[in-house]
């Protein structure tokens, strides 16, 4: 029986367990990748476990989301991590370089190998042909130390290509098009493979976009064949000697297929709070637009702003909307102002951002209240934006920039003939802002720089056999991790702080929420389906575990952050009959007995209510054993020192 490109590398990397679906497997990771939102973290973590040099092919420490500099507080955590690059034998990848999946793409991502970064959009490195996997920050140190990572063998499904994008429709329309047909809970442990003749129209920064968005469908991650596109695209970034050929076997086969034909694929766009709301432009069309956004790491390589640019030129954006642009890398910038295509943006009026995250992440140019925004980013939940008030609309380069000129949400067909760009042979290489590793005998001598608000990692105690306490919060279906713990321009630079950051948990839906639960000593959070999607941020566990959350008892999960609350010890549980969500209330006790957690069951008992309801969990053998430890990072200690 023939093997799909997924199961061909994952069991090159299989450390243990089989290619049976749902099953519970390691594998060896090749390649790590962190951002400084979740690195400061994930390094401290690092070097909690002990480790004196990375043991991966490769580790990059990326800056790219905390580069507003309000006060000292993000500056100081990229000099600590510019200081545990050089002593672990990381590369450093400076301050306005560009964003970490960009970068990652363009310089390092390799046809065949594995790829775990702190941040949920590392999938984008599925567009050479890679397993790219996002996860939070202690599983990132942890494969940066050597352990394998754990998962559950995913199903894979078939995204089946035909035919060809049209003008000024691109691979944003694509993955909306994924999206609006499986929704944001979709793909949850399941990877997204793409095969068919359609591919071969796509290149790899397209590729790169539909992958990077896939994690929007809750996927563990989204892969594209490495072929004669890929050869030239890493050719092309001076690394041909990098390229493999890697493709599914003819009979392969799948657990489940999507068939897409790209000739009917039309624009497309993602309503607010949900980047599962995916409509076609033309039912919402002219809709008065405040505020266009490009960039992100979903849609800022040099072939999507080339596009913007000529769309842009000799134009003026309208006069009630403001346009701003972040590129995605310098290697991007310098390229377009090489070509003199850079002018475009500044003669039509955008206001250009640096090479990072941006406003994707709140990190400045909220925008005004009740403002239309729309955005070529991959998230648009309630508030992200920093202005909970702003409705955020998601959509490709090609809409932004028509819409841009027109003030108004405008189907870019309308806009004339498409611009035809000219995509460079060669890359110019702008690595002078990529630190590489110091040899082991100098990074000996370096000494770890750390500021102020760089706060050690609260310790946790090991598992009671009994949980009690109240619940502290209900919420509904699709909580994201946005939610719970939001980001942007105040609350990211404390990051490295978890007594600070925990004091703005469930910010968005109750402020109230953290000083509840400190008073009443902690307690539980009761949710729906999909609990947790969006973010790698393990900071959505260790803040609510710092607050006193014992359990979260939900639907279902999303994958990484059920990952997180188990590395942290808060025990994530799931109820038998999903019905009996309906009879609980905030404030109701509850008593959960965790003796029977080995059998897969345990009971809780809703003293309130007087009733029990039985709930249930899918914690493999060594997730319960981290749980008990009190978390992974104690786990690990006791395992691998
Ligand atoms: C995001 O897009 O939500 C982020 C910010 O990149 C996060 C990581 C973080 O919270 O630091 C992610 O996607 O994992
Ligand atoms: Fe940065 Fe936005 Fe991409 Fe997250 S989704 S890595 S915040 S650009």
């Amino acid at each position: 029986m023939g093997k799909t490109l997924t199961e061909k590398i994952i069991e090159q990397h299989l450390v243990e367990g089989t290619l049976e679906r749902g099953s519970d497997i390691a594998i060896r990771i090749d390649q790590t990748l962190t951002q400084d939102a979740t690195g400061t973290m994930a390094y401290l973590q690092f070097e909690a476990i002990g480790i004196t040099r990375v043991k991966t092919e490769l580790s990059v420490s990326y800056v790219d989301h905390n580069t507003l500099q309000t006060d000292f507080k993000n500056p100081d955590d990229h000099r600590y991590l510019q200081s545990i690059a050089a002593k672990y034998g990381l590369y450093f990848s400076r301050p306005g370089n560009g964003i970490c999946h960009q970068v990652h793409l363009e310089r390092f991502a390799r046809p065949g190998k594995t790829l775990l970064g702190s941040d949920s959009h590392t999938p984008t490195g599925g567009g050479v042909g890679m397993i790219a996997i996002g996860a939070g920050g202690l599983d990132v140190a942890a494969a940066m130390a050597g352990v394998p990572f754990r998962l559950k063998m995913p199903k894979i499904v078939n995204v089946y290509l035909t035919g060809k994008l049209s003008d000024f429709v691109s691979a944003k329309d694509v993955i909306l098009e994924v999206l609006r047909r499986i929704g944001v809970k979709g793909a949850v442990n399941k990877v997204l493979e793409y095969t068919g003749p359609g591919i071969k129209t796509l290149s790899v920064p397209e590729r790169g976009t539909i992958t990077n968005m896939g994690t929007e469908t809750g996927a563990t991650t989204s892969i594209f064949p490495s072929d004669e596109i890929t050869k030239e695209f890493l050719e092309a970034q001076g690394r041909g000697d990098q390229w493999i050929p890697l493709e599914p076997d003819e009979d392969a086969v799948y657990d489940e297929k999507i068939e897409i034909n790209l000739s009917e694929i039309e624009p497309l766009v993602a309503e607010p709070h949900s980047p599962g709301n995916v409509k076609t432009v033309r039912e919402i069309e002219g809709l008065q637009v405040d505020q266009v956004c490009i960039g992100s790491c979903t849609n800022s390589s040099l072939r999507d702003l080339k596009v913007v640019a000529n769309i842009l030129k000799g134009k003026t954006v309208a006069v009630n909307t403001v346009l701003t642009i972040s590129p995605g890398s310098r290697q991007v910038v310098d390229h377009l102002i090489r070509s003199g295509e850079f002018a475009y943006f500044v003669e039509a009026g955008a206001r250009i951002l640096e090479n990072a995250c941006g406003p994707c992440i709140g990190m400045g140019l909220a925008p005004k209240t009740n403002a239309i925004s729309l955005r070529t980013f991959n998230r648009n939940f309630l508030g992200r934006s920093g202005t909970k008030s702003a409705k955020v609309y998601l959509v490709s380069p090609e809409t932004a920039a028509v819409s841009a000129i027109e003030g108004k949400l405008t189907d870019p067909r309308k806009f004339g003939e498409f611009p035809k760009i000219e995509m460079p042979k060669t890359f110019i290489n702008v690595d002078n802002m990529i630190i590489p590793p110091l040899p082991p005998e100098k990074a000996k001598e370096i000494e770890i720089i750390r500021g102020p608000n760089i706060k050690p990692l609260p310790e946790f105690n090991q598992l009671p056999d009994k949980l009690e306490g109240e619940v502290l919060l209900k919420v509904e279906d699709d909580i994201t991790t946005d939610h719970i713990m939001p980001a942007g321009a105040k609350i990211l630079p404390l990051r490295s702080n978890i007594p600070e950051i925990s004091k703005f948990v469930y910010n968005v839906i109750d402020p109230n929420f953290p000083e509840r639960a400190l008073e009443k000593n902690g307690g539980f959070i009761v949710g729906g389906e999909n609990y947790g999607q969006g973010s790698s941020r393990e900071h959505a566990a260790i803040a609510p575990k710092y607050l006193g959350i014992k359990a979260v008892i939900v639907k279902s999960f999303a994958r990484i952050h059920l990952a997180n609350l188990i590395n942290f010890g808060i025990v994530p549980l799931t109820f038998e009959n999903k019905e009996d969500y309906n009879k609980i209330e905030q404030g109701d006790h509850f008593e959960i007995d965790l003796i029977t957690l080995d059998t897969g069951k345990v009971i809780l008992k809703n003293l309130t209510k007087n009733i029990e309801i039985p709930l249930t969990h899918s914690l493999s053998e060594t997730e319960i054993e981290v749980l008990k430890a009190g978390g992974k990072l104690p786990y690990i200690r006791q395992k691998f020192s």
